[in-house]
């Protein structure tokens, strides 16, 4: 059971600080299921006002999403039932309530959904949870003089989005974490509203990534820095081996090298074990004879726009046939950054500005997010295994910076 629910939290000193979150005061749990489960989520709202529980990066029929169409009001139970399809991922769960959810996520609804299976098994991770296998939620807050966070958005931040003062990691202000002096593996999500980050270590070492959005990677690739734009995850290798009594910081370049975590290696526990670079095989689509759609992002009369419409819960604004594989191109022809969140499949993205090259090396693998910066294209390849054929339970499609999504970032599509 998952219990939204409303609650008091001390993050400043002397300050109460009402917060949200599920099944506890703030944020949520780390709920694991294995390829092949079938998942029961019964969502119980004990907060006093409508949301909704998306699980973002699940494969899964329409009316399981937990999109804007399946609200959940105070007092009831949602109950979500699918079975997990894909592979190792880490995913997680946030509300999507229609206009509100930049809001709900800043109050602190958000949880991780982490799938293991087989290959994973098999490849020997560290995987001692809170030991040698760190999961980093990265948000950003802001906070009124009586300890309430601030939400309050100034006409500038509205368009840019949400932009707090203080990082937290996993809930925690100046978060740090002991280490044992080896391999360890950080599983990443950007749960910020509009937040980028430039993830690098303060000594600038390189780091292993293993796992895109959709999960493992093909193979290790070999890092120094990884940028995550809102709802992209990453799963990281950092080689701690020689690092014993040491101190280092996980910074975020895009904003004057901030420290986000500090890593405490401890001199005990150590071990001598990588993880090999080959990882795993992925089924990658044919992009020959691909249907191309086009999705432009704009702004028209104070609401954001995609191909010239804003949200409109009873407007459908496209089917895609089951199975068909499509090329989405999506064009942000403003100034400002955005990224594109697809409900429903991974992809993988073919190119950036039709230059497959400008893809970074932290994009290659399955997606389901991605960055488009100011005036950039992409292009995606994808599929979809499920369908969604009515229209009140389509798919979404939207910017996951969410004062875009909640200003009318968004379209909806049915799969038949
Ligand atoms: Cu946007």
């Amino acid at each position: 059971m998952l219990e939204l629910q409303s609650g008091v939290s001390r993050f400043l000193d002397g300050l109460d600080t009402t917060t949200w979150g599920i099944n506890g005061a703030f944020l949520g749990p780390a709920v694991r299921l294995r390829k092949g489960d079938r998942a029961r989520m019964q969502v119980v709202n004990r907060l006093p006002e409508t949301t909704t529980l998306h699980w973002h990066g699940m494969k899964l029929p329409g009316p399981m999403d937990g999109g804007p169409h399946q609200e959940i009001a105070p007092g009831e139970t949602w109950m979500a039932e699918f079975d997990i399809v894909q592979g190792a991922s880490m995913n997680w769960f946030h509300p999507h309530k229609e206009g509100v959810t930049g809001r709900h996520v800043q109050m602190g609804l958000a949880g991780l959904l982490l799938i293991e299976d087989e290959v994973s098994d098999a490849l020997n991770l560290p995987s001692a949870w809170g030991v040698d296998d760190i999961p980093l939620i990265l948000q950003d807050r802001r906070f009124n003089a009586d300890g309430s966070f601030d939400y309050s958005l100034a006409m500038m931040e509205a368009m840019r989005g949400f932009q707090g003062d203080h990082y937290r990691v996993n809930g925690t202000l100046d978060a740090g974490v002991a280490l044992p002096p080896k391999e360890v593996r950080l599983r990443i999500l950007n749960g910020s509203n509009a937040r980028e980050y430039d993830l690098a270590f303060s000594d600038g070492r390189s780091f292993r990534q293993i796992a895109t959005d959709g999960g493992l990677t093909e193979n290790a690739v070999a890092l120094t820095r990884l940028r995550l734009t809102p709802g992209e995850r990453a799963e990281i290798l950092v080689d701690l081996r020689n690092d014993a009594g040491e101190m280092l910081y996980l910074l975020n370049r895009a904003d004057a090298d901030a420290r986000l975590l500090t890593l405490d290696v401890q001199t005990s526990g150590g071990s001598s074990e990588t993880v090999a670079d080959v990882l795993t095989s992925l089924t990658h689509l044919d992009p020959a004879g691909a249907t191309t759609r086009s999705f432009v992002f704009g702004m028209m009369r104070g609401r954001f726009t995609i191909n010239g419409k804003s949200m409109d819960m009873n407007r459908i604004d496209l089917s895609v046939p089951r199975g068909r594989v499509e090329i989405w191109e999506v064009v942000n022809r403003m100034d400002m950054l955005h990224n594109f969140h697809v409900h429903g499949t991974h992809f993988e993205i073919l190119d950036r500005n039709g230059n497959a090259s400008l893809v970074e090396d932290w994009e290659r693998g399955y997606k389901d997010t991605v960055r488009l910066g100011p005036g950039e294209t992409v292009r995606l390849l994808l599929s979809f295994e499920h369908y969604t054929t009515t229209a009140d339970a389509p798919y979404m499609f939207h910017c996951h910076i969410l004062e875009h999504e909640d200003r009318g970032m968004m379209g909806q599509f049915t799969v038949a």
